[in-house]
């Protein structure tokens, strides 16, 4: 099974995405996603230009070694950019070898450790009876896990809040803008800090203690600020409270858990295992939140978290828009096989991009399942794909009022 072809396809349904295919000279097709949010273009360069001529000829077969000399040929290492890259080959290798196979990867896997996976939705709202709304919303599609995110009084524009009714294309919130440059939004922590732990209180009074709730504050805190904002938010028994700090300074995490006990789940802009070294050696995360898209693959993300399991730390695969319905489901097989899942993010794609990628994974009653077709069970639809070209877009960035840039 040697690789015959390979080709990039960068599409823009409700979104961009960056897909890789894979052919072999059996005939057998593997899907790798390599969407890097506001990105798109560098990965596809890096994968056209640098890594699709040293693919043909190969052995399909051989994944680990594929992975190794993609990895430390390059002699560059680690970075987003390469990473996506890596992933997006060992996916599709994933793909081709569960084809041939005839079976769902997760059964290359080791099979599956349990029947469903625990799914968390995306419930948002500029006021109480708007977030509210949506926090039902949430519960009558089924999920049985809930994030959280609102408005601040004082701030314009704040992060995992969707747009007005009649602005928004879906129910939910899509953090990319189809603009040439990025949108500059603002910030105020002592705002964030006073008002959050009064929406969770009127949260949990209104949804009682059961249900799980998760918040994600997006890098944006120090690491004093973020150990008071987990302190003030454990009467509210939160699942997780993620992306406190920006955590390049993993030493930092230190200082949150020494003050607090609400759970902390970090690592959606890492891309290796050695970024969480010590915070998984030292216990200071309770859930990795690495995606498969951005963390080399299936093999990387395998030996990340079987590492992590050794410490009792989960997984909490990232699972925005940003990442394709092949990433996706390459996180959900992992989920399914692994010992250590905790829980997994599902904030669902639009109709247009679920037209592009014909899909096999279900969402039943609060639970994901990967489903039973050969492979990953993504297919993508070239000439759906084909109707709806590459258009820049931007993530948005943060200014202080006195117009210092700031996390975002
Ligand atoms: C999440 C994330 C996303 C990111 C997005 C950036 O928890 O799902 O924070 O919403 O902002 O993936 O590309
Ligand atoms: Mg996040």
């Amino acid at each position: 099974m040697n690789i015959a072809t390979a080709a990039v396809i960068v599409t823009s349904p409700d979104r961009n995405f960056v897909t890789l295919k894979l052919t072999t000279d059996d005939g057998l097709v593997g899907w790798g996603d390599a969407t890097l949010n506001g990105r798109e273009l560098s990965v596809a360069s890096y994968l056209t230009d640098h890594v699709v001529p040293l693919l043909i000829g190969r052995d399909a077969h051989r994944i680990e070694d594929t992975w190794q000399f993609l990895y430390r040929s390059a002699y560059w290492r680690r970075g987003p950019v390469t990473m996506a890259a890596i992933a997006a080959v060992d996916v599709a290798l994933w793909d081709l070898k569960a084809k041939s196979a005839g079976m769902p990867l997760y059964q290359l896997l080791g099979g599956a450790s349990r029947n469903g996976l625990m799914a968390y939705g995306h419930a948002s709202g500029r006021d109480q009876e708007e977030l509210f709304d949506s926090i039902r919303l949430r519960l009558d599609q089924g999920f049985r896990s809930i994030r959280v995110q609102t408005s601040i009084p004082g701030i314009d524009a704040v992060y995992g809040v969707r747009a007005p009714a009649g602005q928004e294309s879906e129910q939910h919130y899509e953090p990319a803008q189809r603009i040439a440059r990025p949108m500059e939004e603002d910030w105020d922590t002592r705002a964030y800090l006073r008002h959050i732990p009064t929406v969770f209180e009127a949260v949990r009074n209104e949804f009682g203690p059961e249900l799980p709730l998760l918040h994600d504050v997006h890098h944006r805190l120090t690491p004093i600020q973020a150990a008071r904002l987990g302190k003030d938010l454990e009467p509210y028994d939160l699942f997780w409270m993620e992306d406190c700090t920006p955590a390049e300074n993993q030493d930092a995490l230190r200082l949150v858990r020494q003050h607090t006990t609400t759970p902390l789940a970090i690592g959606e802009v890492f891309n290796t295992i050695w970024d969480y070294q010590t915070l998984i050696k030292d216990q200071l995360i309770d859930y990795v939140r690495s995606a498969v898209t951005h963390t080399g693959g299936i093999t990387a993300m395998r030996k990340l978290l079987d590492y992590a399991a050794q410490y009792q730390i989960k997984s909490g695969i990232h699972g925005p828009t940003d990442i394709s319905p092949v990433g996706m489901a390459a996180g959900l097989h992992l989920d399914l096989a692994i010992h250590n899942f905790g829980i997994q993010e599902y904030m669902q794609h639009g109709d247009v991009t679920n037209e592009v990628f014909r899909q096999s994974f279900t969402f039943e009653n609060g639970y994901l399942h990967p489903g039973n077709e050969v492979g990953l069970g993504v297919e993508l639809d070239e000439e759906a794909a084909a109707r709806h070209p590459y258009q820049p877009a931007y993530l948005p960035y943060n200014r202080l009022k006195d117009g210092t840039v700031h996390d975002w």
